[in-house]
């Protein structure tokens, strides 16, 4: 049986990338996205975002659906390419976009919650050194103004970064999310600049006036294979290092943890100095508190640091179901050799393990071992699957019924991992509210089109969206909650 507190908050969450298109109308220039779509072989059959689900044209008919669907809060990102597009100057009709969007959620009901920062840098600022440049995180902070001051009157809600895992170590180490890169030196010194980006602006956003300050980290679980074997404790350590603790750590103490610092001291992490990396200052600046941390999870890494003798992920050349097409590198810098050995669990279309209790024992684990945690909000969790599309009710004179997606397999992963949230709670977790991943089926990343997460089906010739099974039961979840 699950139980949530009053007020618990029940939405579903998108990124401007992976949804708008319209990626160089009105003004909005290229982000690293648009551009490294071009570069062949970096996304699954050559797809951009050009176009996506063209929610930019349909957002009015997209939050009609959402307040059908008795959404409470709607989670989604600001582009920076769009409402600052070379840095330069700001382009109102960008930010009229987001003005309307945040209108129509109000008018409707549901709660805007605002991320500035989903992967989507302006690839002008890319050209400048990006992320490894310590100059975009002080853009990263004029830009958050911009908006603030455009949205600061209705919007209650902000989240700096989603996932800096990814865009620092999976855009500069991997390769395999833009820009690009595989540079460790780099991907340290993005994690490092993403950091002061968000204390950058989370100050300047407070002295605005904004009340609800926060982030979203996407944290993994590293379960070492072998819980006796030093091997894969080490493994295990390193891991649980560059998923969650070089992120946590800074944010909620003020520190980059010691083993963490000698792991990566070639890179600057270990000193602090007037011309390096970590400059005085810096720490006092990322740990500010925050009103709240925004989790995605997905699934749990098994970790070893041995081989893996057959059958293992690895074998597949695609460790981790992110890859679309093009050679790519491990983003756990100076821990490359690490293997992630399959567990005898089932699997999404991404090849990610589905293991419900993983989220159950971080949402406890971070309550544990932050004494500074704020509350915590599922931000992200859901499942792609290949659905397939049926036509219910088809009649005898030959047409067809409406059509549907049974798709049990997500409705049964939405409704086990509710429940994960439930028990954490009932352990002590303090976890305010849940959003599904996804609204829509969208672009997902280097797959482009080629993997589905929605609990709304969108058909890519005619772009009609249909709810799916999974949309119904979570509405009743909603419902039954409230
Ligand atoms: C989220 O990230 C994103 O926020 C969202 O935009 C995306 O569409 C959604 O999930 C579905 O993918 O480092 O090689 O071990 C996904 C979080 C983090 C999950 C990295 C896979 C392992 C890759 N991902 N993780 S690797």
């Amino acid at each position: 049986m699950t139980s949530f507190p009053p007020g618990f908050l029940w939405g579903s969450a998108t990124a401007a990338a992976q949804i708008e298109g319209a990626a160089f109308e009105d003004g909005k220039e290229a982000s690293i996205w648009d551009a490294f779509a071009r570069i062949p072989g970096a996304i699954l059959n050559g797809d951009t975002p050009d176009v996506a689900v063209d929610h930019y044209h349909r957002m009015p008919a997209d939050v009609a659906l959402m307040k059908e669907l008795g959404l409470q809060s709607y989670r989604f990102s600001t582009s920076w390419a769009r409402i600052r597009p070379g840095d330069a100057y700001t382009n109102q009709a960008g930010l009229d976009f987001y003005s309307r969007l945040v209108d129509e959620l109000l008018g409707a009901g549901i709660l805007p919650w605002l991320t500035l920062y989903h992967w989507d840098l302006p690839q002008a600022l890319e050209e400048k050194g990006g992320w490894a440049n310590r100059d975009t995180a002080y853009r990263f902070r004029d830009y958050a103004e911009v908006v603030y001051e455009a949205l600061g009157d209705r919007v209650q809600h902000w989240t700096t970064f989603n996932e800096p895992f990814c865009s620092s170590l999976l855009g500069y180490a991997s390769g395999v999310h833009a820009p690009g890169r595989q540079e460790p030196a780099a991907a340290v010194a993005a994690v490092h600049h993403q950091h002061l980006g968000h204390g950058l602006a989370v100050a300047r956003l407070r002295e605005l006036g904004a009340q609800n300050l926060g982030i979203t980290l996407n944290l993994t679980n590293a379960v070492p294979r072998d819980p006796s074997d030093p091997v894969d404790l080490e493994a295990a350590r390193r891991i649980d290092a560059l998923n969650n603790r070089i992120f946590l750590d800074p944010l909620l103490r003020g520190e980059y943890p010691a083993d963490i610092r000698a792991d990566l001291a070639e890179f600057g992490l270990d000193t602090v100095s007037e011309t390096g990396l970590v400059r005085p200052g810096d720490l006092e600046i990322i740990a500010q508190p925050l009103e709240f941390l925004g989790v995605n999870h997905y699934h749990d890494d098994q970790v070893s640091g041995h081989s893996l003798g057959g059958g293992g992920a690895d074998d597949a050349g695609d460790p981790h179901g992110v890859k679309g097409g093009r050679a790519v590198s491990s983003p756990f810098v100076n821990a490359e050799y690490v293997t992630f050995p399959l567990r005898d669990l089932p699997l999404t279309a991404m090849g990610w393990e589905v293991h419900p209790a993983g989220l159950r024992t971080l949402l406890v684990r971070l309550g544990q071992e932050y004494p500074t945690l704020p509350p915590l909000y599922v931000t992200e969790n859901g499942a792609a699957y290949d659905d397939v599309v049926s036509h219910d009710g088809a009649a005898a004179d030959g047409s067809e019924g409406a059509e549907a997606v049974h798709d049990e397999l997500r409705t049964s992963y939405i409704e086990q991992h509710v429940a994960a949230v439930s028990d954490a709670i009932a352990d002590g977790a303090d976890v305010r509210g849940y959003f599904v991943w996804s609204l829509l089926d969208n672009y997902e990343w280097a797959w482009g089109y080629g993997k589905r997460f929605g609990i709304v089906r969108v058909d890519y010739d005619t772009l009609v969206r249909t709810p799916k099974d999974s949309a119904h039961a979570y509405a009743a979840i909603i419902a039954a909650a409230g």
